[in-house]
């Protein structure tokens, strides 16, 4: 088997605002749900510093010019552009994005901007957020300001990140549980912002290529027992195909119909939504995927204890639907994730059989406890196994038809870890944040920089 990609593959790396940036109150940004939430002590410093990112994105991306990468994956903080979430533009926010993208194109590396990436305004949460259809319109005109700022130098836009992690894991993302009702509303509104980005973007941004970015993980049965595989089937549309349905077809599927019925939630449309829905589309699917998810069907409501996932410690139990189980087959990272390069391969078959649209893959990668030698190493060589096992398994995707046309893997350098704050690295360059001044943040390639460097250089897995 070859192991070649296609010529005009698109190599990238990928980081998020709110878990880079830091300086979280600078130059007029406004505050944002991860800036409020409640921390434990050792993570506020993390977020309000992060990877210092918004001071040292010039040498950041300087050393992704070396790395090779043909785009830089990063988001919008929309608290820099509207403080408030609306209102006023903060002229020093559209300024500081607008030297990023100068600087990725000074080096010859394409921006792939993510709107929102989990970083909602303090503002708009106080007026309820999501659930509040003011944060639609908000958004709207958020999209359009970016769009208009940045469309005639940036061709790859994403949406909103994740909507799925962030409404299933609200806990773990946000800091607070979401009641079910209220969830599903806020489900409804952040596909029809979403809907907006796709029309705004079409008609804004010459050549514009726009896409949804969820995090897909296909779910298994634990057994073949017919319940565990309804368990699944109802999973598969509750974490994954409802957000994908409803971006790409413009509808509600179903499953993910009847669970709701079940559940007794039913969600208030807006006269403009049915239109919306069914005539703005995506170009391509992003899509972020770490391992596979094992449900069961629960069949003890004595034993509710929460289920387990193998990824983003999210706890699934959803009792006469599906509880999460760990997968005995498969391999732990050391963060308790499991690993499931094959899976890969087959969600890839499965979205692209489903989906019929170009896929960029805009997460993949694996957190560690990397350890900084005393001569500026970093030696992580399950990092460089995590990332060739998967893409030995893109390229098998690839042959067997699938249009992958991309991977940014998570994450270009050290960032915050939404559940585990500072410890969990994902960079090819690891962020020292032992440093006092914040000038004297230092920077260094890690054996998968030089590793991931050479995949690039030749388009073949080392
Ligand atoms: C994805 C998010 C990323 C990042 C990643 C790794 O769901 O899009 O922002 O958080 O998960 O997870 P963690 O940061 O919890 O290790």
């Amino acid at each position: 088997m070859s192991h070649k990609f296609p010529k005009n593959f698109l190599w990238g790396a990928s980081i998020s605002a709110h878990q880079t940036e830091g300086a979280y109150k600078s130059d007029g940004k406004g505050l944002t749900v991860q800036d409020t939430r409640p921390r434990d002590n050792h993570e506020i410093a993390d977020f309000t510093v992060a990877s210092d990112h918004y001071h040292h994105y010039k040498e950041d991306i300087q050393l992704l010019a070396e790395l090779g990468v043909q785009s830089f994956r990063f988001s919008i903080s929309w608290a820099r552009i509207f403080p408030s979430g609306s209102g006023e533009v903060n002229p020093s926010g559209i300024e500081h994005y607008q030297n990023v993208i100068d600087e990725c194109l000074r080096h010859n590396i394409q921006p792939m901007i993510t709107l929102n990436h989990f970083d909602l305004p303090q503002a708009l949460e106080d007026i309820g957020g999501w659930s509040n259809r003011e944060t639609v319109n908000a958004f709207k005109n958020y999209a359009e300001t970016v769009f208009k700022a940045y469309g005639s130098q940036v061709k790859y836009w994403l949406t909103i990140n994740e909507p799925n992690v962030m409404l299933l894991v609200d806990k773990k993302i946000l800091g607070k549980q979401i009641p079910l009702k209220e969830k599903y509303q806020q489900f409804h509104h952040l596909m029809i912002a979403e809907k907006y980005a796709f029309k705004l973007c079409h008609e804004l941004v010459e050549n514009g290529q726009i896409g949804p970015v969820p995090n897909i993980s296909l779910v298994y049965p634990a057994t073949s027992k017919p319940l565990d595989n309804q368990a699944a089937l109802y999973f598969n549309s509750v974490r994954n195909w409802a957000y994908l349905d409803f971006s790409c077809f413009g509808r509600y599927n179903t499953v993910f119909k009847d669970y709701l019925n079940q559940k007794e939630v039913s969600i208030t449309f807006a006269a403009e939504d049915k239109n919306l829905m069914e005539n703005h589309f995506p170009d391509f699917i992003a899509m972020n995927f770490y391992t596979t998810m094992t449900v069961e069907k629960p069949t003890d409501k004595n034993n509710m204890s929460e289920g387990i996932s193998d990824q983003q410690s999210e706890d699934i139990m959803d009792w006469g639907f599906y509880k999460g189980v760990t997968n005995p087959y498969l391999k732990k990272n050391q963060f308790n994730w499991t690993i499931d390069p094959e899976g890969l391969k087959t969600t890839l078959q499965t979205l692209y059989d489903r989906y019929h649209l170009p896929i960029i893959i805009t997460e993949n990668g694996l957190g560690a406890k990397d350890q900084l030698t005393e001569e500026g190493k970093i030696h992580d060589p399950y990092r460089i196994d995590y990332i060739k096992q998967h893409l030995e398994q893109c390229l098998n995707a690839i042959e067997a038809g699938v249009d992958l046309f991309g991977y940014s893997p998570w994450s270009a350098i050290d960032l915050i870890s939404v559940h585990e704050g500072i410890s969990k690295r994902y960079g090819f360059i690891y962020a020292d944040r032992t440093e006092k001044d914040l000038k004297q943040l230092k920077r260094y390639k890690k054996d998968s920089f030089f590793w991931y460097q050479k995949l690039i250089q030749t388009n073949e897995i080392p």
